[in-house]
């Protein structure tokens, strides 16, 4: 039986879900995890909130909380803001769960048996007001670079530029000037692996073409030893270290293994033994893909355990109406807010049919969203989906009518289903795949249109007999892209349980035979309005 295990990288405990997360992670990797599971594949969705690193102890200590409530309260808010979309975790876990800090820590003691890690003393910035070594966003300065006043001492949000030094720096906490210190690091020895992560890329052919090809020049430009241990109090202990911890990016994707397995092992699963015997694919967007690409192979590489992942897509970034999003000038869309003004599934509808398989961005654009929406989800497949059932309804007493025989070309269609939309789904084109699902309702928009029924002529029965199939097949095959308007057209048909709980391969079967009873047709979707369109055009930036 083929197994697969789906990631999407994890959302730091730090603030809500936007539209940008979900275009680049955690669409794609849903709406791969609910397609591979109805192709009868063993597949779980994995997920867990990244709670560590110095951003998200300043900003609790900030709002005056422990940091562990603080991770809490958003790893609850991302769960519901998921659930309300629709993304179908099997488990959400958090980077601070026992489970996975006793993961990590083993992981660092196999890693140190092997003479992978060494301990090298390092300067560091110190406050002695404040008593704390400084790493990352607890020094602020001028960019070197830019000049601009007021920087994190490891990002420059004025010019996007990483300083190797900030000038004028100060310790965030107090505002006083910090001195240097020398404190005792650990490292990984990421320079060790060079070889052998090249090869990996290159006899990896499921992976980018391009991704792999900057990846390997940044192995050929020398791989840096890595520096994994942080002088806060809010990580993953470091076995032996008093008071240190991991940094963030030690452990977080360690989550992805020790989360399935916590999840395996509830359900009575050997977690090691699925994870290597199952396709792995991790979701991610092209800013993590040092980590994605380098780090985490290098760490299951020195681990020998767990297999290295198979499929790592890596997608753009979403700009809005053309601009780059920006959290602090408003330019940026909550998912809940977004999931306010409409359905989970136009948002999944209208970010599915512009995510391709490639790492360019994608624009949001209010006006194209209105349009696309309107014209091809509702003009195009609820309307033929109210059609046929409508027609079954009033003029054959609200079931399927007999056919009296073959047409070659609606059925051609039907048939052809299965894999159009499938092949391309396996690998990855979710833009293409949707675009396929589209033409097939098209194509039965014409040929319905062409066949008169409503003229009652004797291809009536038949046109209608393969339309009302032909909108179980949108059932089915929608599903992974809009479950929940797939759902209410299983419903409309008069089917129980899930449209998701069918075979893949079903939606390539006119299985409504005849003398079925279909349920109440409903219009599926309602209009976007452009004035609303326009007043959420006005509402954003500050
Ligand atoms: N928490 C989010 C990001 O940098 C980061 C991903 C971790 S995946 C292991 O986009
Ligand atoms: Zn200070």
């Amino acid at each position: 039986m083929r197994r697969a295990l789906i990631t999407s990288a994890l959302p730091y405990a730090n603030g809500e879900i936007h539209l940008g997360h979900v275009a680049s992670t955690y669409l794609p990797a849903d709406i791969t995890a609910r397609f591979l599971r109805m192709s009868g594949v063993e597949a779980y969705y994995v997920c867990a909130s990244d709670d560590f690193g110095t951003p998200i102890l300043i900003q609790s200590e900030k709002e005056g909380k422990a940091p562990a409530d603080y991770v809490a309260h958003w790893n609850r808010r991302d769960r519901e803001d998921f659930g309300r979309l629709g993304i179908s975790f099997d488990y959400f876990s958090g980077t601070s769960s026992d489970a996975n800090v006793r993961f990590v820590q083993d992981a660092f003691r196999r890693l140190d048996e092997a003479g992978h890690i060494y301990r090298r003393d390092v300067v560091q910035f110190y406050c002695a007001h404040d008593e704390k070594f400084l790493p990352d966003r607890y020094v602020r300065g001028t960019c070197p670079h830019c000049s601009a006043a007021d920087q994190y001492s490891d990002l420059c949000e004025a010019c996007g530029r990483i300083p190797d030094e900030i000038s004028d720096p100060r310790c965030a906490l107090c505002g006083r000037p910090p001195e240097k210190r020398t404190t005792e690091h650990h490292f990984f020895r990421l320079g060790g692996f060079a070889d052998r992560l090249s090869g990996w890329l290159e006899g990896n052919g499921s992976l980018q073409r391009d991704v792999v090809r900057y990846v390997q020049n940044w192995i050929r430009s020398g791989l840096e030893d890595w520096d994994v241990t942080r002088d806060i109090p809010w990580g993953v202990p470091v076995p032996g270290a008093d008071g240190r911890v991991f940094y963030g990016w030690f452990d977080n994707h360690l989550a992805y293994i020790s989360s399935t397995l916590k999840f395996l092992e509830g359900r009575g699963i050997d977690g090691e033994q699925f994870w290597n015997s199952a396709e792995i694919y991790h979701f991610i967007g092209k800013d993590i893909i040092y980590h994605h690409y380098l780090f985490l192979p290098a760490m299951r590489m020195g681990l020998g355990r767990f297999k290295l992942p198979d499929r790592m897509p890596v997608r753009g970034h979403l700009t809005f109406q053309s601009r780059k999003l920006s959290k602090s000038k408003g330019w940026y869309i909550g998912l809940a807010d977004f999931m306010g003004s409409y359905p989970a599934d136009y948002l999944r509808y209208y970010l599915a049919s512009m995510t391709p398989y490639s790492q360019d961005d994608l624009n949001f654009d209010w006006d194209d969203f209105a349009a696309r929406i309107n014209s091809e989800l509702i003009g195009n497949l609820g309307n033929f989906v109210n059609r046929a059932l409508g027609f079954a309804k009033s003029r054959f007493d609200g079931r399927v009518p007999d056919p009296g025989g073959e047409d070659p070309g609606p059925a051609g269609l039907i048939s052809g289903l299965a894999r159009g939309v499938g092949g391309l789904l396996e690998e990855n084109h979710i833009d293409r795949a949707l675009r396929r699902l589209m033409e097939f309702s098209a194509g039965f928009n014409q040929y319905f249109q062409h066949a008169e029924p409503w003229k009652g002529g004797p291809g009536a029965a038949r046109c209608v007999y393969y339309s009302v199939n032909a909108a179980r097949s949108l059932a089915i095959a929608s599903s992974p892209f809009i479950p929940f308007s797939a759902q209410r057209i299983w419903g409309q048909l008069g089917l129980e349980g899930d449209a998701s709980a069918a075979p893949w391969e079903g939606c390539s079967e006119a299985a409504l035979a005849p003398g079925h009873a279909i349920g109440d047709p409903e219009p599926l979707f309602a209009r976007v309005e452009a004035a609303d369109i326009g007043r959420l055009k006005g509402g954003m930036g500050r």
